[in-house]
Order: C-alpha cells, then structure tokens, then sequence
C-alpha cells in the first residue's frame, strides 16, 4: 500500500497552521502539526487536528442537492445543476436587471484565495453591484472607514514584532487566530506571546471578559462594554496632558491636534470610570503604559467594533497609534515587505483621508446614507455593498431588488443580524444557491446546493495573510487527496456560471480563458502577478517558509505625495457628544444585562458542532453570566432561560463563570437554527444552542457609513423557563 507524507496547511480557521497529511491509496489517515516550520513550531489547535473527520463526516454533503416542490432535496448531477441555474440567473438578469443578482461571500470564500477575484470577475461581467461579504458585519471602521476618515501611514503602524506595549482592546487572539498584526500574531499565538513577554511587551488589555489574553495582560481594564470609544477619548486626553505623545510626528504628518485636544478633554478620567465600572486610578496606569513605548500599537477586535459608535471608537484607536508616532519611519527595516503582495507603498509618509470612498459608490436602495463600501487592500480599494441592509434590499420592492443570491461558503440565516427578518429575505428569494459542505441552516433554504471540495482537496496560497505576518512567509499546499464525488471549488462556481451565461470574465491582471477552464495555479499565478517572490518559487518549496530576500528599508517621503493623517475630520464632534451623553445614559429600563459576543475555542462561527471530538466538549453556545448574577436571579447553571431584549427572545443554557464582569452576558453568535416556529429548533437549546441575532434589529443604531448595527452590547433581561 503506498504511503505518502504530504506537507499542507489547516484552512478551518485563517491562521493557516502548516500541517503534515499522511495520505494512503487517497485516504487521509492521519493529519498532524508541521513540527519543522520554523515560523509555528508546530503549533495547532483541536479544530485543526478535526480535518480528518471533518472530510469524512457523514453529513458532508458529496454530490450537489436540488430542492423539489414538496420541501425535499433530491440529488443532482453537478454540470445539470449549474445549467439550469444559469438559465434561471440569466432570466432574472434580462427581468430585472443586473443589481438583482447579489452573491454573498462568507467566512470560507477568503478560504480560497481564487474565490473573490472570481467572483467578482463574474459581478463585473453582468455589471451587477450587489457584491457582499462578511467583513461589512464584522469590523467595517476597522478596514473601511476608519482608513477613508484619517487616512493611513504607508509603512504600517508597529507590529508585536517590534513592540514594547499593546493595547489590546476587545480582541482574544488566543482563542479566535485573528488579531491586525500589533495585536497578540494569529499564528501560534501562545508561543508568540511567551517570546514577547520574554523581551518584555507590556500588555493592557480592555475587556469586560477576564480572557485568555486578559489573564495573561499586565493591566485588565475589566469594563461595562460599549464605554470603549469614551475609554480611549480619555486614556488620550491623559497622554495629551502629561505630554507624552510624539509631538514632531503630529507637528509632521497630522492635522487637526488641537482640536482632537480640546474635545476629549469631556472625558475625564473620573467620568469615563464612573460609566465603564473601572478604577479611574487605572484609566491614569493605562495611559502611562501605552505612552511610555517607546513602540507598540492599540488594536480592537469584534467585542467593541459591533458595540456603540464604533467608527469613533476606530478613529480614536487609530488617532492614539498616530500621536504617539506609532509608526514605521525612514531608514526602519520593514518586517514584511510581503511575498504574493506588498504593502501598498514603503515610504515614510501618510496618505491623507479619502472622503469620496464614502459617498461616491453605488449607493443602497434602502438608506441612502449607505451605499458601496470601500475595503482598504493590498490592491487598492475594493467596493462591496453593506452586508448589514442585504435582507432589506430583498424585501424592498423595486428596480433592483435583490431576486438571486449565490452564497459561498457562509450561512446567513444564523450569522446576519436580525434572523426573522433574515429568514423572511431568503424565503421570498426567486432563486437561491448555496456552496456548502452541509445541510446548514441557509442551505436548507436553497434551491439549490453545491457540495464544495475542503481545504486538503484543493490546491491553494496563503494569499489572504500574507500582510499579516511579521515575515515574509507563504505556503503553497498541493491537493492532498482528490474530493471523491462530485465536487467543485467555489470558483469553478463563478466560472461555469459565466462560461453558460456567454460572459466574457477578467480578473484585475487579466482575462479568464471562457473556452477551456483556466488550471487554479495559472489562476493564482494572475492573481498574484508582479508578486515579489513569483507563484511556482513558492510553489516549488515543500511546506511554509520564509523567503530569504533583501530587507526592505522604508524610504523617505516623496514630497509629490505626502499626505497627513486627519486626527479630527468632519462629523466627530457630533460623534464624541453622543459617547460623551452614553457615558451617563443608564440601560433602557427594564433591560438589566448587557449581552457581549465571544467566540468559542471548539468550533468556527456555525462550522464545527458536528464533529465529534468537537461535540464532546459542547454542543450549545451557553449564556455565559457571572455566578453573583445567578444567586441574585435564582438561576443556576444548566437552567434554560429566555433572554428577550427589546426586539426578540432566545432561549439559552446557563453557564457559571466568573471571568465575566457582573451585569454582562457573553454569548456566542451563529448557533441554533432557523426561527420558524415550525422548525422547533427552541426545544433543541441544549444539542443546537440558540441565535443571539434574534435579538437584533439591523436597522437600530445603524453606523454611519457602514450600516453596522449593535451586534453586541445589547440591552437584555433574563426570565428562568419553567
Ligand atoms: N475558535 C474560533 N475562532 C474564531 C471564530 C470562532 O467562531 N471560533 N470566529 C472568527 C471570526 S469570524 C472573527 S471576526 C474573529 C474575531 O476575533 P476576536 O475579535 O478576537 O473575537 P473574540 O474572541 O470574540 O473577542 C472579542 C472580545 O471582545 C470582548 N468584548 C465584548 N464587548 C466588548 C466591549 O464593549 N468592549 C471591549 N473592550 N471588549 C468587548 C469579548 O468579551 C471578547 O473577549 O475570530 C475568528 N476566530
Ligand atoms: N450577533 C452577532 N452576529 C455576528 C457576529 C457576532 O459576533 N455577533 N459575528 C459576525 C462575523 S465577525 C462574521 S465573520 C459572520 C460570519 O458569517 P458567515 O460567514 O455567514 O457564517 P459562518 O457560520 O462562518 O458560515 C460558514 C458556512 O460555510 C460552510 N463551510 C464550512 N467549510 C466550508 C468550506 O470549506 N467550503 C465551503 N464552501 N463552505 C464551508 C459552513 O457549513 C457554514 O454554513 O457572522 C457575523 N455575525
Ligand atoms: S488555529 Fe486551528 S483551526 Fe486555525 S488553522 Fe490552526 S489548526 Fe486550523
Ligand atoms: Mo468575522
């Protein structure tokens, strides 16, 4: 029996762990940690070590589904079904127009690194704006806005490479792999910060959770959520006062200083501790920590960016990197210059605030304070449509309402906020698609679904973090074992689609062959053109490594193009006065908790709860609550409970913990099923959890700009269930 060792990468989550297959007769049998890269050092997690199973799970789909007049599926050959949802796309395109047909592309499209451009290529082939990602409900200030208000710094803002302090606000990269790189890396998280610790980082972190990274931080600001943006307008007011912020950064390359001084100084250290349930005293201590540096930067993650005014919170997180001359300046060694892509220029300098990418897009039909939202990217700027509105630009009757959505790789009913609103959207749908590896809660709403092949069974780049190391690192993983039945890749979708259609389809590089389907590394090979390090080098190491090339020295600033970063740009006066007036507002009467977001270590957003290793250690999302709130209530763990907010109610399983703040519930998103009273999924609470985006109205405190809604901070009371 021949045996092969194959070196790849995890894709479940986008930390990327290099990993080694054992493949027998194109059988995994056996899926273990790449000890040899020398950037992880064989670092995974469970979920990682699932993949096996994962690929072999019973509920994996293996063929494509079509959905009969009675409810029931019936399975349908793959190259059939794409016929005749070509034929339908292309009947609703001459009905209604090219806006009508909307694609959303979730958490396992950026999984693939040839799906968006794909994508894409077929929403610029039929001239149809409605392209949707996850990232609109997920950190938009972060990418989008914040960069188009401020403006940016070209060689980057400190990486914990070269840090002496973070401030990590809202964000738990040891459980989640997910930080912008000044936070904790994503990539073997624990060992990168045990290294740091060792040189001595300082780490502060904001967090109404005592979580992993905040049990191992210097300073805990254990806070009432939702205070963040008036927690920062203070901890910088301190920084102006006692003088230490880079006063010839700000005199060089910012404006609007003063300004930024006198209309933070509301926010006294004793007020903001009053409204954020802290020691004002530590408020002082951060404040000091994160100015003496000399280097490091604040970072967010998704606990405070879904909260309130999160595009202020975002442009105070960036403004206090930016005073204190957080940067990477001339003469400085870039720490990754980027393999497949590079930063979009190395020189010392800023380039000013892009106001336009908030009101030159297409706009929404439905508010049109929305529209098209820009997404900063090592290609330039790429516009999609907010993700927050999507179900209401389905409903809402009119030219251009969205009548087909191809959904690729994510699962809306659970993840968008507002599920009832949600599911209404997706019903009404003329044709809905789905690429997913199960019968999810979305696809069960499909028309159609397309069994995708998983990360072993295609070949692909680490594309997607390939800014977010500290080095200039990739992996090309070859495919480890073919997908047996009839399987596709996500962009072989859009491919086939367009090829049906008789569309003509580019990527940004360059033209798809329509005749005869392009081979995915002549694919990638495009995509990634003008690469530093070209395609089939990377291709032709075995595993991950770190490109041994030049350092790159970051440049003086080119006086043709300088710009300046804008520490106070129109609308945040108005900003800062309504997180000054929420620093005395109390909960909404009636509503004494405050629900927070988390994610769990064992599974992925709604990926994961099937497998059994996985299963085993939970199968609910539990309402995680402070045991002094319990005894108060009469409540104990493993009860089932309603909590209702003022748009909706859930059932939930309690759980004790006393890492949480009193007051706050933390519970995880994308769990349960379809609201349908008909799906009797509330009775399931403790095999299938329940989703907290029932008790979400999309269109409540929508942010400006993005449309974000609270996702997280929500007013709720918790009633005991019988
Ligand atoms: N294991 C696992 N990993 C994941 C995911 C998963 O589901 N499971 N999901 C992935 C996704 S889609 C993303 S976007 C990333 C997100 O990555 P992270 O942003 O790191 O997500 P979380 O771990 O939820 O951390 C958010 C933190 O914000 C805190 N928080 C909540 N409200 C507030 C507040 O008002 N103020 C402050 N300061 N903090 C607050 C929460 O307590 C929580 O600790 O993780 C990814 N990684
Ligand atoms: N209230 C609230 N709402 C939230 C959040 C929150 O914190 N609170 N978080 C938000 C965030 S940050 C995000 S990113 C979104 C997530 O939003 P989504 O991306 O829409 O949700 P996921 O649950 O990640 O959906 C992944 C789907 O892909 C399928 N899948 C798994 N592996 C593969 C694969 O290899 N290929 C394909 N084609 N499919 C696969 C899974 O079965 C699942 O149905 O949710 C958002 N919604
Ligand atoms: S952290 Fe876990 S899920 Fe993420 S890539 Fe690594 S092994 Fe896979
Ligand atoms: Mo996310």
């Amino acid at each position: 029996m021949a045996t092969k060792k194959v070196k790849t990468y995890c894709r479940f989550c986008h930390a990327y762990c290099p990993m080694e297959a054992t493949v027998e007769n194109n059988r995994l049998i056996a899926i273990e940690p790449d000890t040899s890269n020398e950037l992880y050092g064989g670092y995974t997690c469970i979920k990682g070590r699932q993949l096996g199973e994962q690929i072999y799970h019973p509920t994996r789909l293996q063929q494509s589904l079509k959905k009969q007049p009675d409810g029931s599926f019936s399975d349908i050959g793959s190259e059939q079904a794409m016929d005749e949802i070509a034929a339908k796309l292309q009947a609703i395109l001459a009905e209604f127009g090219p806006r009508s047909i909307a694609s959303y592309n979730g958490t396992y499209s950026y999984q693939n690194s040839a799906a968006h451009a794909v994508a894409r290529a077929f929403h610029n082939a039929i001239g149809s704006p409605s392209f949707y990602t996850s990232v609109t409900i997920d950190q938009p200030a972060k990418v989008a806005i914040g960069p188009a208000r401020m403006g940016w710094w070209n060689a980057g803002s400190h990486m914990w490479c070269d840090a002496d302090v973070a401030m990590i606000i809202g964000n738990n990269t040891l459980v989640s792999h997910y930080s912008i790189p000044g936070g904790i890396p994503s990539f073997s998280p624990f060992n990168a910060l045990r290294e740091g610790k060792k040189r001595g980082v300082k780490i502060i972190c904001i967090d109404p959770r005592e979580t992993e990274v905040a049990s191992r931080a210097d300073l805990h600001l254990q806070v009432k959520p939702g205070q963040d943006a008036a927690l920062i307008a203070s901890i910088i007011q301190v920084i102006i006062a006692e003088e230490l912020y880079d006063k010839e950064f700000c005199a060089q390359h910012t404006r609007g200083f003063e300004q930024l001084d006198s209309q933070t100084r509301a926010f006294t250290p004793e007020l903001v501790a009053r409204a954020a349930d802290i020691p004002a005293a530590q408020i002082r201590e951060a404040a000091r920590m994160f100015g003496a540096g000399p280097r490091g930067s604040a970072v967010t993650g998704t606990g405070p960016e879904m909260g309130p005014h999160p595009n202020l919170l975002q442009h105070l997180v960036q403004a206090l990197n930016a005073i204190c001359g957080r940067h990477y300046r001339e003469g400085e060694r870039l720490p990754n210059p980027g393999v497949l892509t590079a930063p979009m220029q190395r020189r010392a300098q800023a380039t000013s605030p892009q106001p336009q990418w908030l009101s030159d897009g297409v706009r929404s039909r439905v508010s049109p304070e929305l529209g098209e939202i820009f997404v900063l990217s090592p290609y330039g700027p790429q516009g999609e449509m907010p993700t927050a509105v999507i179900a209401d630009e389905m409903l809402e009757p009119g030219e251009g309402q969205i009548k087909a959505l191809i959904c690729v790789g994510g699962n809306p009913l659970l993840a968008w906020p507002d599920q009832e609103k949600t599911l209404k959207a997706l019903s009404g749908l003329e044709l809905l698609v789905c690429i997913d590896l199960k019968m999810a809660a979305t696809a069960q709403l499909a028309d159609y679904i397309l069994a995708p092949k998983l990360c072993l069974e295609r070949e692909d780049v680490t594309l997607l973090t390939d800014i977010w190391h500290d080095r200039a690192y990739s992996q090309y993983t070859p495919t480890v074992v073919e997908a047996e039945g009839d399987k596709i890749e996500e962009w072989e979708f859009f491919w086939a689609i367009g090829k049906r259609m008789g569309l003509e389809m580019s990527l940004d590089n360059g033209p798809i062959d329509m005749e005869r389907k392009p081979e995915k590394f002549d694919l990638l090979n495009t995509i990634t053109a003008g690469a530093r390090v070209p395609l089939a080098q990377i291709r032709d190491v075995e595993g991950g490594a770190v490109h041994p090339a030049p350092d790159v020295i970051i440049e003086a600033a080119d006086p043709a193009t300088q710009g300046y970063l804008d520490l106070f740009p129109a609308g945040l006066e108005e900003e800062l006065a309504a997180a000054l007036r929420d620093t005395t507002t109390p909960n909404p009467e009636g509503f004494s908790h405050l629900l927070v977001s988390r994610r769990m270590k064992n599974t992925y957003n709604s990926t994961g709860p099937e497998l059994t290793l996985l299963k085993g250690k939970g199968t609910t999302n539990p309402a995680f609550m402070h045991p002094q709130d319990l005894g108060q209530l009469g409540i104990a763990a493993g009860d089932i409970v309603e909590v209702y907010s003022a748009h909706g109610r859930i059932p939930a399983v309690v759980a004790a913990s006393d890492d949480i703040k009193p007051g706050v519930i933390s519970m995880s998103h994308c769990w349960g099923g379809s609201p349908a009273p008909s799906a009797g999924t509330d009775a399931r609470v403790r095999e299938m959890g329940s989703n907290t985006n029932r008790l979400i109205d999309n269109r409540q405190h929508a942010e400006k700009y993005s449309g974000m809604p609270r996702q997280s901070t929500i007013p709720v009371a918790i009633r005991k269930l019988s």
